[in-house]
């Protein structure tokens, strides 16, 4: 069996004009839609929060976005409002090819928990269900690309080498946040866990 491709949440509200934009975060549509033809197996992820979801700044009185906070399960950052179920933000990329996708795979719509990874949520004990899909179709080598590289797509690939699988991130078709240093870290902790950047 082939790889798959794991393209992290290319969706309107992480691409310029969106609610949590990440800098030319649509430049990289065209890239993906072209890799998914090499791909054994295509899955989608979609960041899909409530709209009063607990990681957003706007339900901590006082606390800005981009504030750091602690929840019961650690440390959390707190976003802007952004990709709430069923809106325009929440859509994935007009271009992104997503009759391609064997999965889409939402993450991030309990109230009280965030979600980065692809795998577990931000407990990093509640599964999402993707390990399970993965093993089932035989497939153990994933290429990771999306957004954003220090979050999402970061977390995702270093689950993936904890769980065992053979993981790389494709950095050319990644764009990152880069919050207080995140980008470097994540960069640092996927080269330590084993993961290739390529
Ligand atoms: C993401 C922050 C909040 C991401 C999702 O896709 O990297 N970042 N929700
Ligand atoms: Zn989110």
């Amino acid at each position: 069996m082939s790889h798959a491709l794991i393209v992290i949440d290319l969706q309107n509200d992480f691409c310029p004009g969106g609610a949590l934009a990440v800098a030319e975060g649509d430049q990289i549509v065209s890239g993906i839609n072209a890799l998914m033809d090499t791909a054994g197996a295509v899955v989608l992820t979609q960041d899909w929060h409530p709209a009063d979801h607990a990681s957003f700044a706007s339900q901590h009185p006082g606390l800005a976005p981009y504030a750091l906070t602690q929840m019961d399960y650690g440390p959390q950052v707190l976003w802007p409002d952004h990709c709430v179920q069923g809106t325009h933000g929440a859509a994935f990329h007009p271009d992104l090819d997503t009759d391609r996708a064997d999965l889409i795979l939402r993450k991030g719509f309990r109230r009280g928990i965030d979600s980065y990874s692809a795998f577990f949520e931000n407990d990093q004990t509640t599964p999402t269900g993707l390990e399970g899909y993965l093993r089932n179709r035989g497939i153990i080598r994933l290429d990771f690309v999306g957004l954003a590289t220090d979050f999402c797509v970061a977390w995702s690939a270093l689950d993936a080498a904890k769980l065992g699988f053979e993981a790389r991130v494709l950095t050319d078709l990644c764009r990152g946040i880069d919050l207080d240093g995140s980008m470097a870290k994540a960069l640092s902790d996927l080269r330590a866990a084993g993961v290739d950047l390529a």
